[in-house]
């Protein structure tokens, strides 16, 4: 097995995108690999968690369509924070449609996702025009994008030959796309970074498809690269503490990697 490089190494490679770059230097500095899934349907509420967990996490993630109380001043005091916490916004939309409509859908409308999200995730399944729409909004604005090669979820499609082809779609829209959304590392090319959801210390499901795999699990025997954790910190009772142990456990787990 080749030396593994860690996040600051995979930082300074001629091929990293600049928003990926960006991303694992704050991962090295901060020394977390977590993204806390931020899924509350309050603004107030989702503020509160960015405040308090900014120091333990690199990314937050948002799906801004369940919120009951959007406004563009609550984007404004999100984006405040993760200036203060220095973290990444990735707002979870999963564009899915041709380049024409997705490209609506990420600059205008309600949201203006690509006015204020650093990073958006695309589902491949409409073909390369899906990332070419998206392009077109997110370049001038030096945004990134991840594709969706794999889910957590029990009996998903995204599987086998569908995620070679998703893999191969990223590295031919490079300038654009900077990693996956997937169960494993799935591109040997150490500039391409894996996000992988469906994340709690036990084993298990929700009853509504959602598969758990451990942190230890993802990042040291998958070899992906961040831990997306949602209703493993959102419903304890201390969600700080748990979004600590979350941190130590995928920071652990890295460390573990690098040094196997
Ligand atoms: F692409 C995916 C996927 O394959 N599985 C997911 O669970 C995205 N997710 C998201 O991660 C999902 O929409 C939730 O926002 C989050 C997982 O939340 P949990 O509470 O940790 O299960």
């Amino acid at each position: 097995k080749l030396a593994e490089l860690s996040y600051g190494n995979r930082a300074q490679l001629q091929t990293t995108h600049p928003l990926a770059a960006q991303l694992f230097r704050l991962m090295e500095e901060k020394k977390t690999n977590l993204c806390v899934s931020a899924d509350v349907t309050g603004c107030e509420e989702l503020l509160q968690l960015a405040d308090s967990l900014g120091p333990h996490m690199c990314v937050l993630k948002t799906h801004v369509d369940i919120l009951q109380d959007f406004s563009p001043a609550f984007i404004q005091s999100l984006r405040d924070l993760a200036v203060k916490h220095n973290f990444l916004i990735f707002e979870d939309r999963k564009f899915a449609d041709i380049g024409n409509t997705v490209k609506h859908q990420y600059e205008g409308g309600l949201y203006q996702i690509s006015s204020w999200s650093h990073m958006v995730n695309a589902h491949a399944v409409p073909g390369p025009g899906v990332v070419e729409g998206l392009s077109v909004v997110g370049l001038p604005l030096d945004r990134g994008c991840l594709l969706i090669a794999q889910m957590s979820s029990q009996g998903s499609l995204a599987t086998g030959n569908y995620t070679q082809a998703v893999v191969k779609m990223a590295e031919e829209h490079s300038d654009f796309v900077f990693g996956f959304i997937s169960g494993s590392k799935i591109s040997s090319k150490p500039e391409f970074l894996h996000m992988t959801p469906g994340v709690q210390m036990q084993s298990g499901g929700d009853g509504l498809g959602q598969q758990y795999s451990s942190p230890d699990d993802v990042i040291c025997k998958k070899d992906s690269d961040i831990i997306i954790v949602g209703r493993g910190i959102l419903g304890a009772s201390d969600r700080v503490k748990a979004a600590a142990e979350y941190r130590e456990a995928g920071w652990n787990a890295y460390v573990k990697r690098l040094t196997a």
